[in-house]
């Protein structure tokens, strides 16, 4: 497979300015032939292309024969490019005949989505990424910029001048909270009242702009009614939200008082049985004072994946068709089959994720295509979507990589191109389209999702539909099919790329990034479209926006007796998703290295947690998380934030979506994901241990340890895995299991708990046990690793192996920043010796010099400095006094 030994910026794209986030630097490390899917394989049987293709067009062709189109279904994902979303939209619905396609986009921005359509009668994002820093106030609602879009978040870092001001809206203190001059840490799912309350308090306060209301808006006493039921002053918001009277106050003059206002929200919004609602609360608060589709002023709903929003283009979700098209659209299911040149289209949307995993689960469905997407980890309830996966009879998976929890399930696994192989167009958040291209050749039979599509819908007899020879081909087809249905719709719709459907191979491989609607400028060249709806002209019938009249409605999972905590999840700085590929870098796991939890003092207390202890999350379902405990009073008491990320193969129960029930919005159809339920409790172990492997092949955690704790962290030189359990284990005797062969060294000290063993192989280390009854009493690993770079180890490496150091190794401490590997201890001493601010570390240390995204974490290590040295300094003086 080819290497690559570095990436770096584009600094002509607009959107980053050549800037890239931790993740982005260290993609090459990710492109390692480790546990890629190179083969097709059928029923574990590797085999090539014609017969991999031919199994999954005759289980499809069977289920059509005997069950009828309905039982198919694809399941796709934003990780996909345009035009392989396209393809599958229309192999589905055009040519299969099934309504049944949603995307992974559900459970990411399918609230947002509705609530554009609702407000502005199309998905549309007005603004775009310049607004969040032109606006005087930028308020950040259910987003952590800082850590999920590290390179916009700079942007709006750098933007900071006198007055301007930041309010940041999280029930928890996060790294984004760090640029707030204002932090709401409201009661979790308590948006809409507290932009209900603003909306009454705008026009109370006579902030409303009724001249733009009454010209291009509708629904305003409707909306204003509600929101004067459900929040009628400051006070009564504060109670609800558990906020001081004063900060609430605060924000709402803050936004009254600043026309250049950006509301940017993500999935503290999305992700609630209320996301459409809340979404549509922030948007009436803008259309009420005409803050929309001007320079500085708008909502804007932050995008997750690499192209979410292409998904949404092509139709991708259950409930759109094609194009910006809706299935009840007039005219749009007949222009669509003709267009595709198809018998017909289905005549009603398909079934949103949740439900459609609920109909595999009734075996409904027959057959089930999962495309870029590991939902086996992500859908809420994923032990029942496990056992749906299970129960279906033929799951057909197509991933870059063999091993993840849902290509365990697979029937058929088809081996797809990834990022850097792949060749086509992405959409970001502000409507720009993007060229990605690839740079490496295509390793063993991986293909592009595209191709294989249209092999399978060629070996289905559809060959002339699909007879695209190269990406341009399909994108040149999505872009006719957006003008036809812009003129369908009379203009009204925004989704124009109508004029690049004739771009030739060579215009679409130079393609610079351009923010759609699309039109053709004096010079002949594609000129984009910075913001819309700037003169009103909204994409309604009536061209007029609507405001929606917003009821609150609490949480869908409510604490109980029996699940006293409220469950948030989310991301962390360095990981990505289900860690499919973000885990192989050792570097991205040195952040982290553990599923965790974190947790209040206050709970903490009341449930004899410790910090770096572990302990059990058990939620309504009976499942657990179980993670290292992290204690911080960045939470509200009676609430815990647990990662998304870490997977079964990385972990034995540390899977969040576990702890959600499948609760979702009733209009979007978005799983609730931020607002679980759950017990918690220590976990009692009597040992807990680290083990370090040259080779891990065939050797599973969960064999030697069935009951225990055990996490996996790929180091440099080796693979290492954290365990714990409360039962004994003869060491001496078993240790041989763990380190795959007799150990050479060891030292048993059963009466403090503590066992040591090395395995040795002609000189060269092969494996480390190191067990003790806590975690800290472990030794720091990243000497010992560099023992497993050694060919042969050194006499003074074999004297301390196993104390774990050698005096002269600095001890780093916890990693913080991980383009240029330096840790919290480095950083600690180097304050403490006088280099006092970010300049000077970055220029001593190199750290926070590349991607910027642990410069939150440095501010605060400078910030907690000067508090200490303070405080030393008072107590001084008292004593002097
Ligand atoms: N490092 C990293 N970056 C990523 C990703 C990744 O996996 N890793 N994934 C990408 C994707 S697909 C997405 S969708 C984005 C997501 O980006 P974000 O939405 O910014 O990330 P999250 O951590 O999911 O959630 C944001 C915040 O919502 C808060 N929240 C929870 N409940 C509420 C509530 O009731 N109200 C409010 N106001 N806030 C609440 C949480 O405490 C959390 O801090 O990130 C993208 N960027
Ligand atoms: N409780 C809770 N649940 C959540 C969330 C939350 O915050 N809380 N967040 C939700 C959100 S916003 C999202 S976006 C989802 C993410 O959840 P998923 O979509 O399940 O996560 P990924 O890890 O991105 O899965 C992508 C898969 O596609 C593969 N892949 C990558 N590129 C390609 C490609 O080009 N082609 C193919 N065929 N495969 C490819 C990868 O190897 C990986 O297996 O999780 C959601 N679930
Ligand atoms: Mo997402």
């Amino acid at each position: 497979m080819a290497k690559t030994d570095g990436v770096a910026g584009d600094s002509r794209h607009p959107a980053n300015l050549g800037r890239l986030c931790v993740k982005g630097s260290a993609l090459h490390e990710t492109l390692v032939p480790t546990g890629r899917l190179l083969r097709p394989r059928v029923h574990g049987r590797e085999t090539g292309w014609p017969d991999a293709v031919a199994e999954v067009s005759t289980a499809i062709a069977q289920a059509l024969a005997t069950h009828g189109p309905g039982s198919v279904a694809f399941y796709l994902s934003g990780q996909l490019l345009t035009e392989d979303y396209y393809v599958a939209n229309k192999l589905a619905k055009g040519f299969i005949g099934t309504p049944h396609v949603d995307t992974n986009s559900r459970l990411c921005m399918s609230s947002a989505v509705a609530a554009h359509k609702r407000a502005f009668g199309e998905d549309c994002v007005p603004g775009c990424y310049q607004d969040l820093e032109l606006a005087d106030l930028l308020v950040l609602t259910g987003s952590n910029a800082a850590w999920a879009h590290p390179v916009l978040y700079q942007r709006m870092q750098a933007a900071s001048r006198p007055g301007r001001r930041v309010v940041v809206i999280d029930p928890r203190r996060t790294a984004t909270a760090e640029l707030a001059d204002l932090h709401l840490k409201l009661k979790p799912g308590t948006d809409t009242i507290l932009f209900n309350g603003l909306l009454h308090w705008l026009w109370q306060e006579g902030a409303v702009d009724e001249a733009y209301v009454a010209r291009h808006c509708t629904g305003f006493e409707a909306a204003m009614g509600a929101a004067r039921a459900s929040a009628a002053s400051p006070a009564s918001v504060a109670r609800q939200c558990d906020l001081p009277d004063a900060d609430v106050e605060l924000f709402y003059r803050w936004f009254a008082e600043t026309s250049r206002t950006v509301t940017a929200f993500s999935q503290g919004i999305n992700q609630s049985n209320a996301g459409t609602d809340k979404a549509n609360a922030i948007i009436n608060c803008h259309l009420a004072t005409g803050r929309i589709g001007r320079p500085g002023a708008g909502p804007l709903s932050l995008t997750g994946q690499p192209n979410a929003m292409g998904g949404r283009e092509v139709g991708g979700l259950a409930n759109t068709l094609a194009a910006h098209m809706d299935y009840d659209t007039p005219g749009a299911r007949t222009g669509v089959a003709e267009f595709w040149g198809c018998r017909g289209i289905p005549e009603q949307p398909g079934l949103k994720a949740v439900d459609l995993f609920e109909a595999v689960h009734r075996g409904d469905i027959k057959v089930l295509w999962i495309m870029g997407t590991n939902p086996a980890v992500s859908l809420p309830d994923s032990a029942r979507v496990r056992a749906a996966l299970e129960r279906c009879p033929t799951v057909i998976v197509s991933d870059c990589m063999a091993e993840t929890d849902t290509t365990r399930y697979a029937n058929i696994l088809l081996p797809a191109a990834g990022w850097g192989e792949k060749d086509g167009t992405v959409t970001n958040s502000e409507r720009c389209i993007s060229r990605q291209r690839g740079f490496l050749p295509l390793p063993a039979e991986v293909r592009p999702d595209w191709w294989i599509m249209s092999a399978v819908a060629d070996a289905l007899g559809h060959g002339d539909a699909f007879a695209y020879q190269a990406p341009v081909d399909i994108f040149r087809e999505h872009a006719a099919l957006s003008g036809l249905s812009v003129t369908a719709s009379g203009g009204r719709r925004q989704f124009d790329i109508g004029v690049m459907a004739s771009l030739s191979a060579a215009e679409y491989d130079q393609m610079t990034p351009v923010q759609w609607p699309v039109q053709v400028d004096s010079a002949g060249r594609f000129a984009g479209t910075a913001r819309l709806y700037s003169e009103g002209g909204f994409s309604t019938p009536d061209g007029r926006a609507r405001m929606v009249p917003v009821e609150t409605m609490a949480p869908g999972q409510r604490p109980s007796h029996r699940h006293p905590v409220i469950v948030n999840s989310g991301r962390i700085r360095d990981q990505w998703h289900t860690m499919t590929r973000t885990a192989l870098a050792p570097r991205l796991l040195a952040h982290r290295s553990e599923p965790f939890m974190e947790v209040h003092p206050t709970d903490a207390r009341r449930y004899a947690l410790v910090e770096g202890g572990l302990a059990r999350l058990t939620g309504t379902s009976g499942e657990s998380f179980v993670g290292r405990v992290r204690v911080t009073s960045d939470q509200r008491s009676g609430e815990v934030f647990v990662p998304i990320h870490w997977n079964r193969q990385f972990t034995a129960r540390g899977v969040a979506t576990e702890l959600m029930q499948p609760v979702t919005d009733p209009i979007s159809g978005q799983p609730e994901g931020k607002h679980g339920v759950a017990d918690l409790a220590p976990l009692p172990t009597r040992w807990q241990a680290r083990l370090m492997r040259r080779d891990a092949s065939g050797w599973r955690a969960e064999a030697v340890c069935p009951d225990g704790y055990w996490a996996r962290q790929p180091l440099l030189h080796c693979d290492s895995w954290w365990l714990a359990s409360n039962q004994p284990v003869d060491w001496p005797r078993e240790s041989e299991l763990w380190l795959g062969g007799r150990p050479q060294v060891f030292v048993d000290d059963p009466a403090s708990g503590r066992y040591r063993a090395a395995r040795i192989v002609d000189g060269q280390l092969q494996a480390v046990l190191l067990v003790d009854t806590c975690a800290e009493a472990l030794p720091d690993l990243a000497w010992l690793d560099q023992c497993f770079n050694a060919t042969v180890l050194s006499d003074e490496q074999r004297r301390y192996l196993l104390a774990g150091r050698t005096v002269e190794v600095e001890d780093t401490g916890a990693l913080v920043c991980s383009c240029f590997q330096v840790g919290e201890k480095q950083i600690t001493r180097a304050i403490r010796a006088g280099t006092d601010s970010v300049a000077e570390l970055g220029q001593a240390l190199r750290c926070g010099t590349n991607c910027g995204s642990c410069l939150p974490e440095i501010r605060a290590l400078l910030e907690a400095h000067r508090v200490e040295a303070s405080s030393t300094g008072r107590r001084d003086k008292v004593l002097a006094d």
